[in-house]
């Protein structure tokens, strides 16, 4: 694993988890874990259950006893980490959004195919796919459960950034994270759209700004560029992306990411709304669905709360019995789960890196809209990457 942040504990727990608890085809070693601070990197690896730690992720990739590659560093060292490591041979895991560009996203996937020749597979981390909710809410839209889908409103809401003194973290500067809110957790609520509808957003008009726009520096030493003079320095991208997107069957979506939505802390609400029904997610609530359902007869039709902790909802067998909760951290289990047996399987587990191209001609097509007064892009080729 290549990156130790809050990213990196969570796949720690993911592939800590997921062989003590589903019964995987190959067993897994956490092998070595990656960062530039031997100190710090040799306590995070002590800490999640890593057997070595080191600082050269080349010379980690070039190990013949590694198979797998995490990536959980900050987008801007994702594709080429992702590209040597796929170009060695190593099955890649890559921490969302895939990368900070499109061009870099291309490449990503090239890669990933040529990889994919000699049985290298390659997978994106949008894990909320693997919550079960949102599994089986694409389940039950795919079986026509809703019927045809009109119209869909997702977002997610944070407000981590309310307070003007909060730091220029990288995830604030265009350089390392590519964009903000937009890319950061938009993808997300794209991804999950494209995901659970089975359709892309084929063009988007939106919005975004940045309400604080000078922030105090993190310690020097932090690697991150401003004006240290003055001890402020320039958030270089949005901290609200609000925009409409067009899927392929004509239907629109409201998307919505901030992290000014002051109170809301990890907020990710999905509703998708049918001709014959509606289905919606909601984060805090991860363990149930809200199905409403037009043919229940007159009176007692209203939306209904699906616990979805049974055992033939999706992961669940592996868990707990019935109304026994799941929670954030299983999303990084079953993700783990799905590459393993994707591997061995010799199939693509999904999102592959195609479909996280996808999502990043998404963002690429907001940020040129709201660049030119939120005109509508296509995402099949925004004119900038
Ligand atoms: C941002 O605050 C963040 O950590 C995202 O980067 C993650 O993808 C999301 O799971 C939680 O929020």
């Amino acid at each position: 694993m290549i990156g130790y942040g809050f990213m990196g504990a969570a796949h720690s727990v993911g592939w800590r988890q997921a062989p003590a608890m589903f019964d995987l085809p190959r067993a897994v070693e956490m092998a070595v874990v990656v960062g530039r601070n031997a100190e710090a990197v040799a306590q995070a690896a002590a800490q999640w259950g890593w057997q070595e730690s080191a600082t050269d992720w080349r010379s980690v990739i070039a190990r013949d006893d590694i198979d797998i590659v995490d990536i959980v560093t900050p987008g801007d060292s994702h594709a080429e980490i992702a590209i040597a490591a796929l170009d060695a041979g190593k099955h890649v895991l890559c921490e969302k959004p895939l990368a900070n560009t499109v061009a870099e996203a291309e490449a990503m996937l090239a890669a990933a195919e040529r990889a994919a020749q000699r049985g290298a597979r390659a997978m994106v981390g949008f894990t909320y796919r693997r919550v079960p909710a949102v599994t089986f809410l694409r389940d039950l839209i795919a079986q026509g459960r809703i019927g045809r889908v009109q119209q869909v409103r997702a977002a997610y809401r944070q407000d981590w950034l309310v307070d003007p003194g909060m730091p220029l973290a990288w995830r604030l500067q265009k350089e390392h994270a590519g964009s903000g809110a937009l890319g950061d957790i938009g993808a997300h609520i794209i991804d999950m759209t494209q995901f659970v509808t089975g359709q892309q957003v084929e063009a988007v008009s939106g919005v975004t700004e940045t309400i604080v726009k000078r922030r105090p520096l993190l310690e020097s030493g932090s690697g991150l560029s401003g004006t240290a003079a003055e001890g402020f320095g320039d958030v270089t991208v949005d901290d609200v992306a609000i925009f409409t997107g067009r899927l392929e069957d004509g239907a629109l979506v409201s998307f919505e990411a901030t992290r000014f939505a002051t109170g809301r802390k990890n907020a990710l609400t999905l509703e998708v709304s049918g001709d014959e029904g509606a289905l919606a997610f909601d984060l805090e609530d991860l363990n149930a669905l809200q199905h409403y359902d037009r043919s229940a007869p007159e009176g007692l039709q209203g939306f209904s709360k699906v616990l979805v902790t049974e055992a033939v909802h999706p992961y669940v067998s592996a868990w707990w019995p019935a109304g026994h909760m799941l929670g954030y951290e299983h999303g990084f289990v079953h993700q783990a789960k799905d590459l393993v047996e994707g591997i061995v399987a010799g199939t693509d587990p999904h999102p592959t890196f195609a479909e996280g191209l996808s999502v990043q001609r998404v963002l690429a097509a907001v940020d040129e809209s709201a660049a030119r007064d939120s005109v509508w892009v296509r995402t099949s080729a925004p004119a900038h990457v």
